[in-house]
């Protein structure tokens, strides 16, 4: 063979080869990515965490198919500001949403926007709730704002569009919708995001009336008298006894009396205009399922304690319904992976952007820096490459959601990202805190802005976690807290003051003015305008 034509084949093969690879790496080896994120739902409401109120077992599949992170974290525990950090990797104060008055800015850097210029097709379904058009996706269906729960418009591209059906279901379908006319030629990442289980925990049609028999145990904290926390603490505005009579517990009244975390908000008419929006079927199922019940409330005048104690019962019987419908659907939708043969090689992420007060301390919402808000559900499923039944009990946030998923996509982690990727704890199978020591994180920083404006009444607030301890800075009225995690897993007892403490609480002081510094939020928003 002469030197030119033994050149010609060693191109070929050449080009056989590379192109082969990059068959590879595009179809076989960079996995799809489903990113499921619901809305307040909190860990006390899922099996796999141990919940004493409901079964989860399609969310729970995600968890015991791949990992479970039992100690995940939000930033700032509101709606925006969660998303804009799980979706650009960067803490609330660079992103730009503080609280959920602010708009996010769609021109900067984003996980969809990078895996998008990656090759990726991207698509966003359901809540978005960040108020700008929606940037870096191939594909979007979204929910205005907080969406409705029945018969909900959704906008995409093209327009506004009115959807008969309930949220979740629409949602799902839509998300299937769109896996099955994917661009196969691609591999493709879609944020599936619920509005449930959100306020005011509307039930589907078929789930109506399911728990009205059950009484729920009330949290061992729902009487909480606060004492010795911070004037913070005392002076919120989410206890479930003041939630709406209209609204929230579904009553059809002539005033409303409560303040519901927003005395200025016409909650009577909200409820109207929710109610209203149901079809003359939809109000007949629902007013079969919650009348006998309303009926026998009015007669009964419960006050004090038996008043606050049925508002509970409502609440968590119409949150735990919600959650039930995210849960089959979150089932629909990873049946059909199997089906379509995509189970294997599709990263499944299951979150929320905050966790919830299911009556402890007497609460219902989210804000404060305690476990049950602070926290978050986080399993993430890939069977390709995660063993399964694996546990963390690693300090890990929702900030490196972004940096994990571009990691397992092959993308590079840009420098300016502030998560760290979870890859490594996924594939090293159980670690905890003391394994890990000196390659992981040791504390996490938070940091709520929304006050005085805005719901509920919550101070502003930044504050440090380790693995047993946290320290809370309501910076505004200068008061803190700290909680021995060990011994007070309620968070009951601020051991501040106490003599003992003041080495543990110089440590935290310290960390806290670290973490400051790592992530650039040194700026003392006590003399700022308040946000
Ligand atoms: C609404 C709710 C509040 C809730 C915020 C934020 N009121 O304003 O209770 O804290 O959303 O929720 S409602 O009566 O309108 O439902 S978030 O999840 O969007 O941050
Ligand atoms: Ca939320």
């Amino acid at each position: 063979m002469n030197n030119f034509l033994s050149g010609y084949y060693f191109l070929i093969i050449l080009l056989m080869v590379f192109s082969n690879n990059l068959f590879a790496t595009s179809f076989q080896s960079r996995p799809n990515i489903i990113f499921i994120m619901t809305d307040d739902h909190t860990k006390q409401a899922m099996s796999a965490y141990g919940s004493r109120l409901i079964d989860t077992p399609n969310l729970d599949r995600i968890a015991n198919e791949g990992i479970r992170f039992d100690k995940s974290f939000v930033t700032n525990a509101i709606c925006s500001p969660s998303r804009a950090v799980a979706l650009t990797g960067k803490y609330s104060h660079i992103n730009g949403v503080k609280d959920n008055r602010d708009i996010f800015d769609g021109k900067q850097q984003t996980l969809q926007q990078l895996l998008q210029s990656a090759g990726y097709q991207t698509s966003m379904i359901g809540k978005w709730h960040l108020k700008s058009k929606p940037t870096g996706f191939d594909i979007w269906n979204i929910l205005p704002g907080q969406g409705a729960y029945y018969n909900p418009d959704f906008i995409t591209d093209k327009g506004t569009v009115k959807h008969h059906g309930y949220v979740t279901e629409l949602i799902t379908d839509f998300a299937l919708e769109t896996i099955a006319q994917r661009d196969k030629s691609k591999p493709f990442a879609m944020m599936y995001f619920h509005k449930a289980p959100h306020r005011n925990w509307m039930p589907d049609i078929d789930d109506l009336g399911a728990f009205n028999n059950i009484d729920f145990p009330l949290p061992d904290t729902f009487f909480d008298d606060y004492h010795g926390r911070s004037a913070a603490v005392k002076n919120q505005d989410m206890r479930v006894e003041d939630m709406y009579s209209s609204f929230d517990m579904k009553l059809h009244v002539d005033k409303e009396t409560n303040t519901g975390g927003n005395a200025e908000w016409d909650a009577l008419s909200e409820w109207n205009t929710v109610y209203n929006g149901m079809t003359k079927g939809q109000r007949l199922a629902w007013d079969n399922a919650y009348e006998s019940d309303n009926k026998k409330f009015k007669d009964a005048k419960l006050t004090g304690v038996e008043l606050a104690i049925w508002k509970y019962q409502r609440y968590i019987r119409d949150y735990l319904l919600t959650v039930k419908s995210v849960d089959d659907n979150v089932g629909r939708l990873l049946k059909y992976l199997d089906t379509a043969g995509l189970s294997n090689n599709t990263i499944v992420v299951y979150t929320s952007d905050q966790g919830f007060y299911l009556g402890e301390h007497g609460w219902f919402d989210k804000r404060f820096m305690y476990e049950e808000s602070f926290g978050m559900p986080l399993a993430i499923r890939y069977p390709k490459m995660i063993k399964a039944g694996l546990v963390s009990d690693d300090l890990v946030m929702n900030l490196d959601l972004a940096p994990t998923l571009l990691d397992f996509a092959g993308v590079k982690i840009p420098a300016d990202m502030q998560g760290l990727s979870l890859k490594e704890i996924m594939q090293n199978g159980r670690l905890d805190a003391k394994q890990t020591a000196g390659e992981w994180r040791d504390s996490v920083y938070y940091h709520y802005y929304e006050f005085p404006h805005g719901w509920h009444s919550v101070n502003r607030h930044r504050g440090v976690r380790t693995d047993r301890y946290k320290l809370i800075h309501y910076y505004d009225i200068n008061e803190w807290e700290l909680y021995d995690l060990d011994l007070d897993p309620k968070e009951l007892n601020n051991i501040y003051a106490d003599k003992k403490q003041q080495a543990t609480v110089v440590l935290l002081k310290n960390e806290l003015s670290n973490l400051r510094q790592l992530y650039g939020d040194v700026t003392d928003h006590t003399d700022q305008k308040t946000n």
